[in-house]
């Protein structure tokens, strides 16, 4: 079998003060952070799309890297030696999860049944792979996106027959999650939004995808897949309005359709800062409603409003997520997606180790830091603070709700009123930025 990445040996820990590019300086997998390693709380994973099917091609320009393992012109050919390469690659770097589109282990074909024959046959060579390496499948998802019936929408489609194919590509998709033992399974809502209202009936789109999400949840009580179900909002791109469009606007919609319980969250930092949002505000809207399930660790550039999808190098952002997922008491069966990509100048094939490595050592620095910070309590006793005066009088009926307008009127209206605390927000910036600085 061909080796793909022949300079490549196993990335290892080579601690802070080692100079090899192709070795861990804060990723430690064994290490003991709290009363878990590095590796479980991380569950680190590989984006298939992005790192094994993609090849750097953008709105201007054609494909940069010209990916040895995707050369084959036969379908099944180029399939199989994508997988063999995409498991050199995982195993040699050291991460234990993988996530992936159908589209991405299979090229489409002529048919659906064609489509479905050939990824049978490529899934069985995957599990092989899963097996012999003990690499597992942390989520599973359909492509509803790329192929141009789904230019106006899969489960939002304004075609009945677009409906339905998208019902079945999902279907099949669910299957296969459940063969690969697929701890979950993502939704991101491709093209389900509207370019303009002048030709949308936002209802009955929005009635479809509930239904559609209905009909998954039925179908994967009726095989007996139990992974954990997860939305994952976007605002916007491809389409100008995503359905989706942030965990809170997401959580209402499930609420509203009787969905809420099967779902849970795939937060991406990229899709959080175009929602107008930071990663950690998203993160702590989900963990306080019990809906945090999993991460795609990115980061975008803020200069740019769209999705860069870059690998996420900023350790102030990678503590304030960490922060999240240590107070949710973990990530688990989610974990940490890198759904990332190598720039286009990037484009050689070693630069797939640099860029993941890169990501891996700031979250396990973030982690770390993170850690430390909870344990210090000092963000936790700062804000416990901050809203002492809830803990007794007028504060604590407020909190205990047994109190009214005219009580809190009569016990006000004398009373000579003085500013509320500092905010203090410089302070606190500098006190994570002295934790970074070491
Ligand atoms: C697109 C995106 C997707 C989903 C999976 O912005 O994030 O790759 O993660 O469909
Ligand atoms: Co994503």
């Amino acid at each position: 079998m061909a080796e793909y990445f022949k300079e490549v040996k196993k990335i290892s820990f080579k601690g802070k003060e080692s100079k090899d590019p192709l070795a861990f300086h804060y990723y430690n997998p064994e290490e003991k952070i709290g009363d878990k390693t590095m590796e479980e709380h991380l569950r680190f994973s590989v984006a298939y799309w992005h790192t094994f099917a993609a090849e750097g091609r953008d709105m201007f320009g054609v494909e940069s890297a010209a990916r040895p393992w995707n050369s084959f012109s036969d379908p099944l050919d180029r399939a199989l030696t994508r997988c063999d390469a995409a498991f050199e690659f995982m195993s040699k770097l050291g991460v234990k999860y993988f996530c992936t589109h159908d589209r991405d282990l299979v090229d489409e074909q002529e048919t659906l049944r064609e489509t479905n024959k050939l990824l049978d046959k490529v899934i069985e060579h995957v599990k092989e792979k899963m097996e012999e390496t003990g690499i597992k499948l942390l989520w599973g998802t359909a492509n509803l996106f790329t192929h141009p019936r789904f230019m106006q929408g899969a489960a939002t489609s304004c075609d009945a027959d677009i409906y339905a194919y998208a019902a079945a590509q999902v279907k099949k998709a669910l299957e296969i999650t459940k063969e690969l033992g697929g701890e979950n399974y993502v939704f991101w809502g491709g093209r389900e939004g509207y370019e303009t209202l002048l030709n949308t009936n936002m209802e009955l789109e929005l009635n479809n995808l509930a239904n559609f999400l209905h009909m998954a949840v039925d179908y994967a009580k009726q095989i007996g897949f139990n992974g954990q179900f997860l939305i994952e909002p976007k605002p916007k791109e491809p389409t100008k309005h995503q359905y989706d469009f942030d965990v809170a606007n997401s959580y209402a919609f499930l609420q509203k359709y009787d969905l809420d319980k099967y779902f849970k969250f795939n937060i991406e930092a990229n899709h959080a800062t175009l929602a107008g949002h930071t990663f950690q505000h998203e993160l702590r809207y989900a963990r306080i409603n019990n809906i945090l399930g999993s991460l795609d660790a990115n980061m975008g550039d803020l200069l740019l409003g769209w999705d860069t999808d870059q690998f996420p190098t900023n350790v102030f952002e990678n503590v304030l997520a960490m922060y999240e997922i240590l107070k949710n008491g973990g990530i688990a069966p989610g974990g940490l997606n890198f759904d990332s990509h190598v720039r286009r100048p990037s484009y050689e094939d070693i630069d797939l180790f640099y860029a993941h490595i890169a990501g891996m050592d700031a979250f396990a620095l973030g982690l770390k830091l993170a850690n430390k910070i909870l344990e210090d309590k000092v963000l936790d006793e700062f804000v416990e603070k901050r809203y002492n005066t809830f803990n007794s009088g007028v504060g604590k009926k407020i909190v205990d709700e047994e109190t009214n307008f005219e009580e809190l009127e009569s016990y006000i209206i004398d009373k000579k009123v003085s500013l509320p605390k500092s905010g203090r927000q410089e302070y606190l910036e500098n006190l994570v930025n002295r934790y970074i600085f070491g």
